[in-house]
């Protein structure tokens, strides 16, 4: 059988600037570098310190034409990165217009490439200042995000797909709630206030890019969930649905990040998670419930033997079909993650990539799956 998809489906992968580009300098490096020996004995000493810092990552941040030649190779049409507001705005109100010219070339190179780009204005990392500031607890955050965002589209005025935030409930819950992740909090109060930041951030953002081009399209990356254990109800509005509330008919589109249900799975995968592409099928109709376009702006499985990558996109795929042969509006998908990267507290460990990092000699390796993939992208169709 053969699943088509609309015509002029975006097809593509995403990145984040902290997890690819090497050499910033944020709120997560000094806590990388704090944390690193206490992350690596917990570990069991399995992973070295270094497995937890970022350092040069995968080095994108000057190999990102290379990048994008393998991009166009694999017919991708569409790419997902992010702009690191620390090197944009290293000190408070100080602009470095090297950085902006670094970004409007990564822009251009995509662009010449036939690939359209969608820009995520943050994700996770803030500059050093904005923390020492009380970061998303100060109520003056929101103007600090407002400022950073107008200068960034007056500096890009050509963009079509501006992310805002990426995945505020999955950051606010280690963050704030459980303090696993910088700046270690753990408290409800902080945890609202932070949601309730973010989402003034977001509507104020929205409202700098609709007013500087009114044709743009902004929205978030949101991460959600398949519940269907008690309370799944409770769970889906608090988790799912609760800060897209908050947002309200300040979106264009959904950007769906989804990686997994509740559910038992047979199959999990690196990091343990359950790999359930039916739960996939229930949160796009979740999210076409705002009755508003839907980006997947990501899906993905860590599988460093690539042994299950292959599946795993196709059975994604297929059920994304599903939810558009019911009528709900998919326009693009795109796969977490371009490169392995530096994942967050589990450090390097975890392979995302469609393409394969050797972080010894920063070698690009592209994996199997990745060619599998890109037959989909040919054809705008997936054979079962
Ligand atoms: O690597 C992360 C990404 O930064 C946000 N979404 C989930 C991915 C996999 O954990």
């Amino acid at each position: 059988m053969r699943l088509e998809f609309p015509k002029g489906f975006l097809w593509g992968a995403a990145t984040s600037a902290h997890q690819v580009e090497g050499n910033n300098h944020n709120d997560w490096t000094e806590w990388e570098l704090k944390n690193a020996e206490r992350t690596s004995k917990e570990s069991g000493g399995k992973y070295p310190p270094e497995n937890y810092i970022s350092g040069r990552a995968c080095d994108h941040y000057n190999r990102f034409r290379e990048d994008f030649d393998i991009v166009k190779s694999l017919n991708h049409n569409a790419h997902r990165f992010s702009i690191e507001w620390s090197r944009i705005e290293p000190r408070e109100g100080e602009w470095d217009e090297k950085e902006i010219e670094h970004y409007r070339q990564v822009i251009a190179t995509l662009r010449e490439r036939g690939i359209e780009p969608f820009v995520t204005l943050w994700h996770w990392t803030v500059p050093v200042w904005f923390r020492d500031k009380g970061g998303w607890l100060s109520k003056e955050s929101t103007k600090y995000f407002k400022r950073y965002t107008e200068k960034i589209i007056s500096s890009f005025p050509d963009i079509c797909f501006w992310i805002t935030l990426n995945e505020t409930n999955v950051y606010t819950g280690h963050g704030y709630w459980r303090g696993e992740w910088p700046p270690c909090k753990r408290s409800l109060r902080q945890y609202l206030l932070a949601n309730h930041h973010l989402s003034q951030a977001h509507i104020a953002a929205y409202k700098a890019i609709k007013s500087a081009n009114p044709k743009s399209k902004a929205g978030l990356a949101h991460n959600m969930i398949y519940f269907t254990k008690f309370p799944a109800r409770l769970k889906n509005f608090i988790y799912n649905h609760f800060f897209l509330r908050s947002i309200k008919t300040y979106q264009d589109f959904i950007g769906v990040n989804y990686y997994f249900s509740d559910r038992k799975m047979a199959e999990r995968s690196d990091m343990n998670w359950p790999i359930d592409p039916d739960g996939f099928y229930h949160v796009l109709k979740e999210a076409a419930k705002y009755g508003k376009p839907v980006y997947v702006t990501e899906n993905g499985i860590a599988d460093a033997e690539d042994k299950k990558r292959r599946k795993y996109i196709a059975d994604h795929i297929a059920a994304m079909h599903k939810a558009i042969a019911e009528g709900i509006d998919v326009r693009g998908y795109l796969y977490w993650s371009l490169l392995d990267n530096f994942e967050w507290s589990s450090g390097f460990t975890p392979r995302f990539g469609l393409v394969e990092m050797n972080y010894k000699t920063m070698e690009r390796h592209i994996r199997q799956s990745a060619y599998e993939y890109t037959k989909i992208i040919k054809e705008n169709a997936l054979e079962i």
